[in-house]
């Protein structure tokens, strides 16, 4: 039975801020389901699906993806899912993914984790993770960068204008930034 109103916590911030790494933390100790609208995409593109080719071309260019695309996967990894609490992760983009998945699927979150860090230290993150991204180059990750700052932003402010904003310090080493994610969602601060 799909869930009519799940728990949702976004997870903002810059390319290489951390945010799947935290994210595998979060599942193991609170339960929730991880969603990356990143991974979803990669999947996509795996696929072969019919907007595969589109995909990869706008990962290339760290581009910002119809949000129609995007938002169809996440309702459908929603939807098949049993768990109640989703962490969707590197979703939304901008304002428009923002105002569209909300209408989409009436889901507000319930607060938003920014990680914060200096983008010298998420470019030498992103070319030292060996994964073979297609977008881990400096070309692409320059061009990541600049849309984050342009576009992604912005959705940080609207939100923290709304008081939804848990801002993280995350240039600190793994186990520390997971520290300060725990109080976060330690029962207390529910
Ligand atoms: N690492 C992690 N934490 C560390 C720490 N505290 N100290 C030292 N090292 C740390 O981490 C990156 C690397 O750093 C890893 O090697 C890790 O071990 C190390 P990771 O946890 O992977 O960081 P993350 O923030 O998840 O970085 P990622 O590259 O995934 O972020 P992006 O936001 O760039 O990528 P995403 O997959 O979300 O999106 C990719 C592209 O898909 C976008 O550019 C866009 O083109 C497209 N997209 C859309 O169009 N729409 C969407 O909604 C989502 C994506
Ligand atoms: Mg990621």
């Amino acid at each position: 039975i799909p869930q009519k109103n799940p728990t949702v916590v976004f997870v903002l911030g810059g390319p290489g801020s951390g945010k799947g790494t935290q994210c595998a933390n979060i599942v193991q100790h609170f339960g929730y389901t991880h969603l990356s609208a990143g991974d979803l995409l990669r999947a996509e593109i795996k696929s072969g699906s019919e907007n595969g080719t589109m995909i990869q071309n706008m990962i290339k260019e760290g581009k910002i993806v119809p949000s129609e695309v995007t938002i169809k996967l996440l309702q459908r990894a929603i939807e098949e899912d049993g768990n109640d609490k989703f962490l969707i992760d590197g979703f939304p983009r901008n304002e428009e993914n923002r105002a569209a998945f909300e209408k989409v699927t009436g889901i507000e979150p319930a607060f938003v984790l920014f990680f914060d860090c200096p983008e010298e230290e998420m470019e030498k993150r992103l070319l030292s993770r060996n994964q073979g991204r297609e977008d881990d180059n400096i070309e692409t990750i320059r061009k990541r960068f600049k849309v984050f700052l342009e576009s992604s932003l912005p959705v940080i402010n609207y939100y923290d204008a709304k008081a939804k904003v848990r801002k993280i310090d995350a240039a600190r080493p793994v186990e520390e930034v997971f520290e300060t994610v725990k109080a976060i969602f330690a029962p207390k601060n529910e």
